[in-house]
This record gives C-alpha cells, sequence and structure tokens, in this order.
C-alpha cells in the first residue's frame, strides 16, 4: 500500500477541518441586512440606529447583521424608502413628512404650530401611528420605530421682525410640508437634502434654512449664517421602516429581537432628542451664531399660516384626518 505523503494527510485534515466549519457555519445561517439612512454618522438618529444594531446583534446572537450606511451614501434621502420596498435595501430611515405629497397623513408632525412641545408630539403620534403604520403596510413596509428631530427654527443672514424680512429669499425645504409653509411666507423653497445642505449654502443655492438646531450644528451652519430663530414650530419625525417580506423571512425568535431593539430605541430616540436640543442650541452660541426666539410679529404670522395649513391639510385628509386630529386635541388636554 502506497503510504500518504505527511504533507497531503495533513492537507487532508484541514480539509476537514474546514469543511465542518462551513456546517456548522450553516447551521446558524448569518442574514445581512444594508440600512441606508440620510443622515451623518455622528448625528442622535444615526448614533440612535447603530445602537439599535447593535442590540439586534447581541440579541440574535449574531444571526442578522444590520449594516448602517449614513449620510445617503447608498441610497439618497429620496430614494430609500423605494430601495426597502423593492428589497435593494431590506431596512431603512426616512423623514415621514418627505412623503407628505403621497398622503396627508405624512404631513400631519408637520404642520407648523399644531405640536411645539416633546409631550405633544407625543401626544399626536399616539393618535396618529396606527393610520401611518396602515398606510406603510400597504406598501409592503413595516413601521419599526419613529423618532422626532428637536423643534424647527428659521436660520438667516440678517435680523427678522417679520416674515416680510425673508419676501423672495430662497428657503432651503426638507419636504412639500415646509415649502408650502415657505410660499405662504411669501419666500422661495427649495428642496435640498441635509447631505447636501452645506453646500447648498456654501454655494449660495439657498440663503436662508428651516431645520432644528441638530442639522443647524451637523452643516455648520454659522459659515453661512448668523441668525438662529428659535421659533419651535413643529417636531418633525423621522420612522425606520422594514421591508414586510423580509421581516416575516426571520425566525420568531429573530423578529422579537428586532422588535425589542425597536421599541428600546424609540423610547431611547425621544429621550435623547429632547435631552441633546439645548447641548445642540449651546454648539450654535459657541459658534458665534445669535440665537433669538421668534419677535411678536414674526411668530405671530407663522402662527397665521399655521391656522391656514391646518385648515388646507383637513381638506386633503377629509374625515379620516378629522377623526386623528380630534383624537390629539382630546389626548392633549
Ligand atoms: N433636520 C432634518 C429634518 C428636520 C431636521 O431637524 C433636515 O433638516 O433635513
Amino acid at each position: 500500500m502506497k503510504l500518504l505523503h505527511p504533507l497531503s494527510s495533513s492537507l487532508a485534515r484541514s480539509f476537514t477541518v474546514l469543511i465542518a466549519a462551513g456546517l456548522a457555519f450553516s447551521a446558524s445561517a448569518q442574514t445581512k441586512w444594508d440600512m441606508p439612512t440620510p443622515y451623518p454618522a455622528t448625528n442622535f438618529h444615526t448614533e440612535n440606529i447603530q445602537q439599535f444594531a447593535g442590540d439586534v446583534d447581541k440579541a440574535s446572537a449574531g444571526k442578522l447583521k444590520i449594516t448602517v450606511h449614513p449620510n445617503g451614501a447608498l441610497f439618497k434621502a429620496n430614494e430609500i424608502k423605494r430601495a426597502v420596498q423593492g428589497g435593494q435595501a431590506q431596512i431603512g430611515e426616512i423623514i415621514i413628512s418627505g412623503l407628505s405629497n403621497e398622503d396627508p397623513l405624512f404631513a400631519l408632525d408637520t404642520i407648523p404650530f399644531l405640536a411645539t412641545s416633546y409631550a405633544d408630539a407625543k401626544t399626536l403620534w399616539q393618535a396618529s401611528r396606527a393610520k401611518v403604520e396602515a398606510k406603510f403596510a400597504k406598501q409592503g413596509l413595516k413601521v419599526l420605530f419613529s423618532v422626532p428631530w428637536p423643534p424647527q427654527g428659521i436660520y438667516s443672514k440678517g435680523p427678522l421682525n417679520s416674515s416680510a424680512d425673508l419676501k423672495g429669499v430662497k428657503i432651503r425645504s426638507y419636504s412639500p410640508t415646509v415649502a408650502r409653509m415657505i410660499e405662504l411666507m411669501g419666500a422661495q423653497p427649495v428642496t435640498v437634502q441635509a447631505a447636501e445642505l452645506t453646500q447648498a449654502l456654501a454655494t449660495g443655492v439657498v440663503s436662508a434654512n428651516i431645520t432644528s438646531a441638530a442639522t443647524g450644528y451637523d452643516s455648520k451652519s454659522w459659515e453661512q449664517l448668523t441668525y438662529y430663530f428659535d421659533v419651535q414650530a413643529w417636531l418633525p419625525k423621522n420612522v425606520v421602516l422594514v421591508n414586510q417580506k423580509q421581516f416575516d423571512s426571520l425566525d420568531k425568535t429573530t423578529q422579537q429581537a428586532v422588535l425589542k431593539a425597536a421599541a428600546d430605541a424609540e423610547a431611547r430616540g425621544w429621550k435623547t432628542s429632547e435631552e441633546k436640543t439645548i447641548w445642540y442650541v449651546d454648539q450654535l452660541k459657541k459658534n458665534n451664531m445669535k440665537v433669538l426666539p421668534a419677535s411678536t410679529d414674526l411668530k405671530k404670522d407663522l402662527v397665521g399660516i399655521g391656522d391656514r395649513m391646518t385648515k388646507e391639510w383637513l381638506e386633503k385628509a377629509g374625515a379620516d384626518g378629522q377623526a386623528v386630529l380630534d383624537a390629539y386635541r382630546k389626548a392633549k388636554k
């Protein structure tokens, strides 16, 4: 009998070990999800989502790995929903009111002065959540969690006594609802996603902005703009959506792990958003921005615009919208 060369027998042994490892791996098959998000890695929403991905990894014992792709790098902000629907990405984050042309319900949290505090924003979410979930469900999307931005204000180059001071000015908008408000102020809305905001300000595509202290900080607003009017007009929400079929294809334990991590992320996100607002406003001040409340006239103009937008919204949203608004107003008392 021909003896095996010692080298070939050790090769055979390694081969056996490799096959065994391969079998063990497929027995605990790993699922990998890509998660595009529109905002920078250091933004509190993204940090919260990173923690969500880490929690899922731990709770599923490494069975589900979610790779977060921040800043619109994998899909741009306005492409993310379609990518998750089509399965090019399994899960993703979007801002709800970015979709307000699709359905009036998606505009609700961006109507000026309807819900201006964290407590009211939460009541509004509780009153509308089931209907928002149902709208997304029709599109094959499951809502996992939703977290608000800090209250929205106006960034400008000069002082603002009333909305007349912004007449004709190109103001950056992130949603059709914000664009409508800008129009009613007599200014010109220009849609610019957060990832392109710094450049749009630097090149003069826009010379004012409506957003939170968080995005003002992320985009280094102080490089082009001098004033932040802390109007606190509304708190728009992001939502994390998963492709329903992808979710259904997970085993039950992993599904539970995702739902638990999502509930934790929602609670943590609301808390961090509120707690970090003061920090964000302080960073604007530290970078020499003039942070001011809205003047009486500016506030009056904006409240008037908010009332008009609520009426316009009700005309579009019909009985369904009225029911949500009634539930909100009742719970708010
Ligand atoms: N930041 C996001 C949306 C609202 C906010 O505060 C943005 O400006 O795009």
